[in-house]
């Protein structure tokens, strides 16, 4: 039988010992590693193991063994997740979502893409060009938005700097009619690879962008690569541009004039009471501002990119009314955890989005489950877990969390460096068991620097340098060049700056900082996954060589331990894999007993649930909560299925007869 067949009953006979536990898992992992089986299931969880080489896993034989079939009937596999996030959504008509998480270049990325793969394969049996086409769609996005968002970091290849929520809309027979992409797009890094260029330029064809926006596409990346060639020299005192022909070259590419891209680089227009002036920078400042400026131009082009995208893949023409309900399955690939030898803004920003999917997981998967327990009467004892929202807190809470005190640091007038910030991060977070730093741990030889402080975060220690935190918080861009942008004559780049129209007396409102806005985006995030019926897929990231053969089980036993699987092992062991209200548990089954069907006699749904429990033999596998019943293992659910199927058969054969009067 399958591994987790084997897995669970090796889970039951040992004892609950953590250590051992983990041993256990690992060993098991590794042997199903060199096989080539990087997949197990801890209950709906499937853990994955990055190959690191290509497995003839995915092809259409695969599909079809998983099609259709309940999450126990095939060996652990992706396909065997997405199959039950699409079924649960089709029967029940329950919006879903797969949550997909590991550290970085543990596999999520890939994993996300084979399971759009499969849901496409699975669909549309009628061939409905219309379906096919949306379908079509969606893939194709995936390759745009990877061009775009995807860049070389010495722990992964092809790293999303971006985190991708995809929803995939479908219709009451379960046919993907459109979708919509949420993006949580972080480093600003551009394409420099032209043969690729070429299959994105393709892609985008395919998807529905116009010849001319796929030339102002080419044209700003150009533009901005011609950016960062320009240089500043001084002359007495004030900043000159050395290498002139290249803003010449810019203002072309951004079909803009020449003088004016040169202000925008030298000068900003500042308002002073009733007068506005133009000010001269500082060789710094317009250095600041090139930087900032092809940080922003980038940025722009990946959001329209990302809003042409779901202006072409959205819904379209489906009345509810007429159709019935439109359901959900969101597909969340985001970057993962990352520790480099220097980190930054963006890391901090990439690890707190971690900690908030951790916190998700806890809450849905160890913290709910076991409190539904409790709630329901059932005999339980409590597992304990490392609960993270102390990390959480730390980062984001109200007035008090780093995020808190580095929008302060941002909106003091005057200048306010990185050592303030970092100053104040110590007088408020000095005793916080998740924070230090140089000056409140002097003895701590690992924080090496004056400018670092350190996060304990879920998933290991993180040294954190403020340089730039400041600066890239303010995510400050001059209003001259949105102005700049806006007046382009070309249509395409003159839409994606709409606030240029703006002039500088009319400008006052102070922008959300960077963090905030990334901080609201999460909080989003994860309340519309928590709507959702959530399916987990956890990475593991076998080893730190990219390499097929290693298994290196230091590195794997601590990703074990940080994403909770041992603890989900634990509830899932002790715990139940199914539940359900009496009342809706007697409308699916009640059809397989004779007390039941087609109308029951006895005191209570509870009462009926009991008898028809009984019937079928089950009693040993269910536990009677105050409002529903709890099934221990998935294969009694099975059975019941196919009871409840067979009934069907027979009472649509019997129905038939007594309509034609035989
Ligand atoms: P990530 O998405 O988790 O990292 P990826 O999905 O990009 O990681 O995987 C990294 C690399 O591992 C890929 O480029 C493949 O070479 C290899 N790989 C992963 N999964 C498979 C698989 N199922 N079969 C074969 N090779 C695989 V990051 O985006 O950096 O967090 O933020
Ligand atoms: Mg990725």
């Amino acid at each position: 039988m399958t591994g987790i067949i084997k897995w669970t009953t090796w889970m039951q006979n040992t004892n609950s010992d953590l250590l051992h536990l983990t041993n256990l898992l690992l060993r098991l992992s590794l042997r199903r590693f060199d096989k080539g089986r990087i997949y197990t299931f801890i209950g709906e969880v499937v853990v994955s193991v990055n190959p690191y080489k290509n497995l003839n896993i995915y092809g259409r034989d695969m599909i079809e063994q998983y099609k259709g079939r309940e999450l126990y009937e095939r060996p652990p596999h992706l396909f065997a997740i997405a199959d039950a996030a699409y079924k649960a959504m089709k029967r029940r008509s329950k919006d879903t979502c797969i949550v997909i998480s590991g550290e970085s270049g543990a596999g999520k990325t890939e994993a996300s893409k084979y399971i759009m793969q499969y849901i496409a394969a699975i669909t549309n049996p009628s061939q409905r060009a219309e379906i096919e086409r949306v379908k079509n769609m969606l893939l194709k996005s995936n390759c745009v938005l990877e061009a775009f968002g995807n860049a070389k970091t010495n722990r992964n290849d092809n790293s999303s700097r971006f985190g991708k929520y995809m929803d995939i809309n479908f219709d009451f027979k379960g046919d993907p009619i459109g979708g919509h992409i949420n993006n949580y797009l972080l480093e600003k890094c551009s394409i420099n690879d032209g043969a690729e260029f070429k299959a994105v330029a393709d892609a985008m064809k395919v998807i529905g962008f116009k010849p001319e926006e796929i030339q102002t596409v080419y044209k700003i990346l150009a533009a901005i690569l011609h950016l960062g060639n320009l240089k500043f020299s001084v002359d007495s005192d004030t900043p000159v541009i050395e290498n002139g022909k290249v803003v010449s070259v810019i203002a072309d590419l951004l079909s803009t004039k020449s003088d004016m891209v040169e202000k925008a680089l030298l000068f900003r227009t500042v308002a002073t009471g009733r007068d506005v002036i133009d000010k001269q920078h500082t060789e710094q400042e317009a250095t600041y501002g090139r930087d900032a400026f092809a940080k922003a131009i980038y940025e722009r082009l990946f959001c329209w990119i990302v809003t042409h995208i779901n202006d072409i893949i959205e819904v379209k023409n489906y009345d509810t009314t007429i159709h019935g309900k439109n359901t959900v399955i969101g597909v969340l690939d985001i970057y993962g955890f990352e520790i480099f030898d220097n980190n930054s803004f963006e890391q901090f920003c990439i690890n707190y989005c971690n900690e908030k999917l951790q916190q998700l997981f806890i809450q849905l998967v160890l913290k709910q489950e076991q409190e539904e327990y409790q709630r329901e009467g059932i005999p339980w004892n409590h597992i304990d877990y490392f609960n993270n929202q102390i990390i959480v807190d730390l980062v984001e809470q109200q007035h008090k969390g780093i995020i808190a005190i580095l929008d302060d640091a941002c909106m003091n007038v005057g200048k306010v460096t990185d050592e303030m910030f970092l100053e104040a991060l110590n007088n408020k977070l000095g005793k916080h068991a998740h924070f230090s730093s140089r000056k409140l741990c002097a003895t701590d030889k690992i924080l090496e620097f004056d400018r670092d402080f350190r996060i304990k975060h879920y998933a290991g220690d993180v040294i954190y340098s403020v340089t730039g935190f400041i600066d890239k918080n303010k995510d400050t861009l001059f209003q001259d060049f949105k102005r700049l942008m806006y007046n382009s004559s070309n249509p395409v780049l003159k839409m994606m700056w709409p606030e240029g129209k703006l002039s500088i007396t009319e400008v006052t409102k102070r922008p959300l900082t960077a963090a905030t806005l990334f901080k609201n985006s999460m909080i989003a995030l994860v309340d519309n996954l928590a709507s959702k019926e959530p399916y987990y897929v956890r990475c593991i990231k076998p080893n730190e060589k990219k390499s097929s053969q290693l298994f290196d089980e230091e590195r794997c036993r601590h990703q074990v331990e940080y994403l909770g699987l041992l603890e989900n092992v634990r509830v899932r062991r002790a715990g139940f894999a199914y539940r359900q209200t009496y009342e809706k548990f007697l409308h699916r089954y009640k059809m397989v007993s004779e007390f039941t069907w087609p109308n029951h006699d006895l005191s209570s749904d509870k009462e009926a649930v009991k008898k028809l429990i009984e019937c079928c033999g089950f009693q040993h596998d269910v536990a009677y909560g105050k409002t529903k019943i709890f099934i221990r293992t998935p294969r009694t659910l099975f059975t019941l299925e196919e009871l409840h199927a067979k009934m069907l058969i027979r009472i649509v054969l019997f129905l038939q007869k007594v309509w034609r009067g035989t």
